[in-house]
């Protein structure tokens, strides 16, 4: 199996709500390891170029609105097949339909405010690592 990175996002509800640690906790239990983390509060250029790609969708206000409302956490996750793995523990985008035990299940509350991102692709993940992250700030293991 192929080591993977990929990017992560604690959204505004989930740090608000001081579960941090507990995600943290949910990546580790799966075997990836943190490799780059910070907490930043986004602008609205930042959230909109972020989220370019959904910038036609009826929700591209509300999603930018949100993604500024408070500090996120932002972290590059590496490990085995990293970005399918990731998006399993994190469950599906709307938590009603996310399976039992995974992060949005436990930690959302709806589909607009859904506690966390994973990117959904391999190339997704490398633009979204450089998007938040120079290439020294990245910490990959030694042991
Ligand atoms: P994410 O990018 O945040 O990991 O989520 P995702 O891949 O599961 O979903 P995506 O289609 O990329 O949508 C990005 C975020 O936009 C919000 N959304 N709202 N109201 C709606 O129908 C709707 N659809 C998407 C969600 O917050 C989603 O995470
Ligand atoms: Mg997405």
């Amino acid at each position: 199996m192929a080591i993977e990175r990929t990017f992560s996002i604690i959204k505004p509800d989930a740090v608000a709500k001081n579960h941090i640690g507990a995600i943290y906790n949910r990546f580790e239990t799966a075997g990836l390891k943190i490799i780059a983390s910070k907490m930043v509060h986004l602008s609205q250029e930042q959230a909109e170029g972020f989220y370019a790609e959904h910038s036609e969708r009826p929700f591209f206000g509300a999603l930018v609105a949100f993604m500024t409302s408070g500090p996120i956490m932002v972290q590059v996750l590496e490990g085995e097949n990293a970005v399918l793995a990731h998006r399993e523990i994190l469950g599906a985008t709307n938590p009603a339909e996310a399976a039992e035990g995974t992060i949005r299940a436990d930690f959302a509350e709806s589909i607009d405010e859904n506690a966390a991102h994973g990117s959904d692709s391999l190339a997704s993940a490398e633009r979204e690592v450089a998007y938040f992250f120079s290439a020294e700030e990245l910490c990959p293991r030694t042991r």
